[in-house]
C-alpha cells in the first residue's frame, strides 16, 4: 500500500475510534524548540515536570532511530458543566481545573493511539512506533503545531480552530513516510488578554511562561506554598484555566464528544472540608481515576485548607485545629496553622496561641507566627 492510501485510511480509521483531529509532521529535529528549552531552563522558567534532555525532547531520532513521521492527535474536552453544584458559604467548594475533569486523559488518548498503532501495524506488519501523551519526552504541543492541529498560542495552548484550546495532546512516533500536514498560519494578532489577565503574572510575555509562577504548577507542588501566591490560587485545589477561559478563541467552545470526560460534579468541584480528613483509600476511590491526583492526596489537602482560609469558612475551624495539633506532616500543620490566622476568629487565635508551646518544628512555628500576625491586622 501507499503512504497517501495508508495516511486516508488512518485519517477514516482515527475518525472511526473517536479521535477529533488528527495531523502528520515529519520526524525532523525541531531546532528553534531546542534553542527555547535551553533559554528557558537557563532562565529557571521550567517546571521540572519536563522529561529528558533538550537533545532527547527536539530529536525523535533518538528515541525511534528509523522515526520519518509523527502522527499528532487531539481530543477534545468539556468546558461547562451542566448543573454546577453551589459554592455556599459552610460547604464551600474547590475546583479542578477541566484538564482533570473526568477518567485520566493520559488513558483515555493512549488507549485510541494504541488502537490507531494496532491498525498500522495490521497494515504494515514491520511498522514501528513510539507511542507518548504528556509524560514522553516530546513536546506534544510542538509536534502538534507541525502536524496542522492548531496554532501556537500566547497562553502557550495549542488552539485549534474547532475546539479551541480545550484539547488534549498525543502522538505516535514512527518509521512510515507520511506527507506531513501544512501548520495553521492563524495568530493571536493584537489580543493580549490572557497574557493580562494571569492571576501571578506567570505569562511573561505572549508565548512564554515562567512554569514556576503559574498557578497551574503552584497547584501541584508538595512543600509549603509560597506566601505571595496562597490568597491568588483562591479555590483551586489543582490545576488553572484563567489563560484558557479568557481567550476569545475559547468563547463558546464546549465540546461533550467522549464520555469519559464528562465532569462528575462533586468529584471536580468537591466540597473542601472532608477533604481534610479524607483517607488514603477514600482518597484513592474518589479521585484516583482523575489526572488532577497524580501528585496524590497532600497537595490537594494542602489547597483545600488554603482555600477555606480564603473563604473565612467558619465551620472549618474544628477540622484546621485537628489538623494543626495532630497531622504528621508540617506542611499540613503549617499551612493549617496559616489558614486558621486568616479565617481570623478569637477561637482560632487562641488555638494558635496554644499550638505554638507544643510544636517542635521549625517550619511550622513560622506559620504559626504568621498566623497570628493575622490578629493585628
Ligand atoms: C511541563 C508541562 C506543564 C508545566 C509548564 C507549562 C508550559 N507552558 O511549559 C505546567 C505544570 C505549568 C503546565 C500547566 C498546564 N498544562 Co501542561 N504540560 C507540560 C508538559 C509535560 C511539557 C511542556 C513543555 O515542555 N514546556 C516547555 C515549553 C518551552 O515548550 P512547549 O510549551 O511544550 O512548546 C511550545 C513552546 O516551546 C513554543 N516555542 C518554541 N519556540 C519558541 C520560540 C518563541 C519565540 C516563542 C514565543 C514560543 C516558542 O512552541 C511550542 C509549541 O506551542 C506537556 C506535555 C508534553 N510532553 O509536551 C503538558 C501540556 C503542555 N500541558 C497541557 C495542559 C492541558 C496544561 C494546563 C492547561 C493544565 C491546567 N488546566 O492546569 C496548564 C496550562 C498552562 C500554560 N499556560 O501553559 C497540555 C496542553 C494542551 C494544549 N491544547 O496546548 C499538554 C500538551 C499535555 C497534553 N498531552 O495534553 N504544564
Amino acid at each position: 500500500m501507499d503512504a497517501e492510501q495508508l495516511k486516508r485510511e488512518t485519517i477514516a480509521y482515527s475518525k472511526e475510534i473517536g479521535i477529533d483531529k488528527i495531523g502528520f509532521a515529519s520526524a525532523d529535529v525541531f531546532g528553534e524548540l531546542k534553542s527555547r528549552l535551553i533559554r528557558q531552563e537557563q532562565l529557571g522558567y521550567h517546571s521540572g515536570f519536563e522529561k529528558g534532555s533538550p537533545e532527547e525532547r527536539t530529536e525523535p531520532e533518538r528515541l525511534l532511530p528509523s522515526s520519518q513521521s509523527i502522527i499528532s492527535i487531539a481530543l477534545a474536552y468539556p468546558s461547562k458543566m451542566e448543573n454546577p453544584p453551589k459554592n455556599e458559604k459552610g460547604a464551600r467548594r474547590g475546583q479542578f481545573a477541566r484538564a482533570s475533569w473526568g477518567e485520566d486523559y493520559h488513558t483515555v488518548l493512549r488507549e485510541k493511539l494504541q488502537l490507531l498503532g494496532s491498525f498500522l501495524r495490521e497494515k504494515v506488519p514491520e511498522v514501528e512506533l513510539k507511542l507518548m501523551v504528556d509524560t514522553g519526552e516530546l513536546s506534544d504541543r510542538a509536534v502538534a503545531e507541525r502536524a496542522g492541529i492548531g496554532f501556537s498560542g500566547k497562553n502557550c495552548a495549542i488552539i485549534t480552530p474547532e475546539f479551541g484550546s480545550y484539547v488534549y495532546l498525543g502522538e505516535l512516533v514512527t518509521n512510515l513516510p507520511f506527507a506531513p500536514d501544512e501548520p495553521i498560519q492563524e495568530g493571536c494578532g493584537d489580543c493580549n488578554i490572557c497574557v493580562d489577565s494571569c492571576p501571578t503574572d506567570a505569562l511573561v510575555q505572549g508565548g512564554q511562561l515562567n512554569a514556576n509562577r503559574c498557578i497551574a504548577f503552584l497547584t501541584q507542588t508538595k512543600g509549603f506554598l509560597e506566601d505571595e501566591y496562597r490568597t491568588k490560587i483562591g479555590n483551586r485545589v489543582y490545576g488553572c484555566d484563567t489563560c484558557q477561559t479568557v481567550c476569545p478563541f475559547n468563547r463558546k467552545k464546549d465540546f461533550h464528544l467522549h464520555e469519559e470526560f464528562e465532569p462528575d460534579p462533586e468529584k471536580v468541584k468537591p466540597v473542601l472540608r472532608p477533604i481534610l480528613r479524607i483517607s488514603n483509600r477514600e482518597f484513592k476511590e474518589k479521585f484516583g481515576r482523575m489526572a488532577g491526583s497524580w501528585r496524590g492526596k497532600k497537595p490537594i489537602q494542602r489547597n483545600a485548607i488554603l482555600a477555606l482560609g480564603h473563604y473565612r469558612e467558619i465551620e472549618a475551624v474544628e477540622d484546621l485545629v485537628h489538623l494543626m495539633k495532630n497531622d504528621p506532616r508540617p506542611v499540613i500543620r503549617g499551612t493549617a496553622a496559616y489558614s486558621l490566622g486568616k479565617i481570623g476568629t478569637p477561637e482560632c487565635f487562641e488555638e494558635l496561641e496554644m499550638a505554638r508551646g507544643d510544636e517542635t518544628d521549625e517550619k511550622v512555628k513560622e506559620e504559626m507566627e504568621k498566623g497570628l500576625a493575622f490578629q493585628m491586622n
